[in-house]
């Protein structure tokens, strides 16, 4: 369930010119900018982008980084692009921060569902005219380059059936590969970037069965490298996002000075989304509202923006 509150109805041109009037002299009137963008669907900001495109012949993204600066600035560019086109934006970024990035590339991989990355390619392809794998795999090397192409190359089926068989053997599999560092991760790679989600979550169940631990717990206690990292991350997004995401924002919140990158990819990624999910699990993990936690520690109009995508009533 989402987050957001939108209008069912909205008038692009009046919202249009209204950001205009915002935008206007020196400075800007955010309150207004959050009122407006902060309280529109994807398919309603994109209605008034093209509206005030064809009204002053500017393109409104662009427009909002020059009034807008900061994390503020950055959180509205983000909220403003369609969901593949910003994931492609979220995963070059990833890919140029190297190491520090290789878990929001797995999380797009993970999370969405294959059609959904299958977008996410072609919004990359057209943004920056290579393909994500290509620059992925430039820029990594052995059974971690194998983990993330696979991952965001898969086309993963989507039904429900699920081979128990199958799972129990495949647990078994992944246990020999995370028990040792030097176990057969081709095959453990194999199994994560090709079975479906339900399979998926099928053998993670008969590895807590069979091996009285989870699987990600192992995978933490030796997950000191970028790859058996990005494993755990992968095993957790498929498993559990919701949780996943709880994590990253008690995380960011957690951190020393912040992490408001963090902050902005989860909400502005899931606020249209299952933002009320992850909201739930937060509450249930922490006894503190996430909106209360995040209110102490980010400010000014990027705390209101955010805060509005949580849902909060004006
Ligand atoms: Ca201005």
């Amino acid at each position: 369930m989402a987050t957001l509150i939108a209008p069912t109805s909205f008038s692009p041109g009046a919202d249009a010119e209204a950001l205009r009037k915002a935008f206007q002299g020196w400075g800007t009137d955010e309150k207004t900018v959050i009122a407006i963008l902060g309280h529109r669907n994807v398919y309603q900001r994109q209605q008034i982008r093209k509206s005030y495109e064809e009204i002053y012949q500017e393109d409104l993204i662009k427009r909002l980084e020059s009034e807008l600066s900061g994390d503020f600035e950055r959180a509205v560019y983000r909220w403003m692009l369609e969901h593949a086109d910003r994931d492609a934006v979220l995963a070059n970024v990833a890919i140029k921060s190297g190491s520090k990035g290789y878990h929001v590339i797995v999380e797009i991989a993970c999370v969405l569902s294959p059609e959904e990355v299958l977008a996410v390619r072609r919004a990359y392809h057209n943004r920056y005219k290579r393909s994500l794998e290509e620059d992925i795999a430039t820029n990594t090397t052995g059974h971690l380059r194998q983990l993330l192409v696979g991952l965001v190359t898969s086309f993963r089926y989507g039904g429900d059936e699920i081979n128990a068989k199958l799972a129990k053997s495949e647990a078994d599999i992944l246990h020999e590969s995370v028990k040792e560092k030097k176990g057969n991760h081709e095959e453990a790679i194999r199994i994560l970037t090709t079975r479906s989600k339900t399979q998926l979550m099928a053998t993670f169940n008969c590895y807590r069965d069979d091996h009285g631990t989870s699987i990600t717990k192992k995978l933490l206690d030796n997950a000191s490298d970028d790859f058996h990292k990005a494993l755990h991350t992968a095993i957790r997004c498929l498993n559990d996002h919701n949780k996943y995401y709880e994590k990253v924002l008690r995380n960011a919140i957690k951190r020393v000075g912040t992490d408001e990158d963090a902050i902005t990819r989860v909400v502005v990624s899931r606020a249209e989304k299952d933002m009320k999910h992850i909201k739930e699990v937060y509450y249930k993990r922490n006894s503190v509202h996430l909106e209360d936690a995040l209110a102490k520690e980010i400010s000014g109009d990027y705390k209101k923006f955010i805060l509005t995508l949580l849902g909060k009533k004006d």
